[in-house]
């Protein structure tokens, strides 16, 4: 299952084509409206989510609720493009009266792009390299959801740190995950605990007051899984290597860890490597989940637990010094209207790449087509396991 998505910031829609998706599964427009209002959330927003009220159409591959097999085309429409048609249109001159964006901020795409491309307007770069492309990610990634969920897979994922506010838990990498949904998106940072919710949302205030940007930290988990997903004898088939470059392939992301993560260097093996134990009805499981489920490239049955981290936004309303293209003199860094803080909806645009991994590697071991038969084939796969461990 693969997804390619198109569209700029302020253009008339973002669009993403999702392939490789079987027939028969059953597609819900609310849930993936549902996905994309959990991304415009988030205390520390800018303006533009008051703009912005995205949904999804979906305009091809999809049949009375049920996927065909074919590719799936989904639109998501940018309200604020009207207020954008002269300076965005496809077609005609640039109006008279047209700024060009000359003065690169520091941490966006803003100037390597501009070097790369060859233009004198930074706006042909940052309309793409803009976090707004991640709407048509999320809305995409609702059909990877889907069809996890239709073979017991449930993806979730909620904020551990916003600048110096942490959520200390208790047992990060406990072997079941306390999922705790309600209290996830009832709290305005995506963190499951008031007082650490409080104490980031100060954070974003004592930020938003300095003209700053604050990036942070947060898990993503992945529950229901079966063991043997993914691979260990090519290098493509490691589940890690496609799970840390799909989470990687967000442009805000300077971090991941499987499970201890870097923790995991500085133990010894004994106190990292997780136990195997035999349960009459669970079959082979394990005591600890210090691999944060991920074992040879492939998942041990346990959750997939991933911790990522965001880089600060880049546009600082105290901007950063900067050179104008036009006069090669120092400056201050382009202002664009910007958010403090997008941790909490950086974290369900990471869902949305575990998703799309976790997906691809399910339809590899079960099968293709349609739904029925990889249904079976899953089925006779959990048969198999429950003999072995007999
Ligand atoms: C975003 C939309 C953008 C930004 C933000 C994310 O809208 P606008 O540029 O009109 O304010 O708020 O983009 C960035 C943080 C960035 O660096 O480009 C969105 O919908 O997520």
């Amino acid at each position: 299952m693969r997804y390619l998505t198109a569209g700029e910031s302020h253009g008339p829609c973002l669009t993403a084509i999702v392939e490789g998706v079987p027939a028969g599964l059953k597609i819900s427009e609310s849930q993936i409206n549902s996905d994309l209002a959990r991304r415009q959330s988030g205390y520390g927003r800018g303006g533009r989510q008051s703009i912005e009220r995205d949904t999804v159409e979906v305009t091809s591959g999809v049949r009375f609720g049920r996927t065909l097999g074919t590719p799936i085309a989904l639109a998501v429409r940018n309200r604020d493009w009207q207020n954008w048609t002269d300076r965005m249109a496809p077609f005609g001159d640039a109006p008279s009266d047209l700024v060009r964006e000359v003065r690169p901020r520091p941490g966006h795409a803003d100037l390597v792009g501009a070097l790369k491309t060859d233009t004198d307007d930074c706006r042909n770069i940052l309309e793409r390299a803009s976090a707004r492309e991640t709407a048509a990610r999320v809305a995409a990634a609702g059909i990877a959801r889907e069809f996890l969920a239709e073979l017991g897979v449930e993806v979730f994922s909620y904020v551990t740190s916003i600048g110096g506010a942490r959520y200390e838990e208790d047992d990060p990498l406990m072997r079941a995950p306390d999922y705790k949904p309600l209290a996830i998106e009832m709290s305005e940072v995506r963190c499951p605990d008031g007082a650490a919710t409080e104490a980031m949302k100060a954070e974003i205030d004592r930020a938003k007051a300095a003209g700053e940007s604050l990036g942070g930290t947060f898990r993503i988990v992945a529950t229901g899984l079966v063991p043997g997903v993914g691979g260990y004898a090519t290098a493509a088939d490691r589940l890690t290597a496609r799970i840390g470059g799909a989470l990687f392939s967000i442009p805000a992301l300077k971090g991941v860890e499987f499970g201890l993560g870097f923790e995991a260097a500085r133990r010894p093996g004994s106190e990292v490597h997780d136990p195997i134990e035999v349960d009459r009805t669970a079959g082979f499981v394990r005591t600890s989940n210090n691999a944060g489920g991920l074992e040879g490239g492939m998942t041990t049955g346990m959750p997939l637990i991933v911790t990522a981290a965001m880089k600060p936004i880049p546009t600082l309303m105290t901007p950063l010094s900067t050179v104008n293209l036009d006069t090669l003199e120092p400056e201050e860094a382009s202002k664009e209207r910007s958010d403090t803080c997008a941790v909490p909806a950086c974290a369900v645009v990471a869902e949305s790449e575990v998703a799309f991994a976790l997906a691809g590697a399910y339809l590899e071991k079960f099968g293709r087509d349609n739904m029925a038969d990889i249904k079976a084939a899953f089925k006779a796969y959990q048969q198999r396991l429950r003999t072995m461990s007999r």
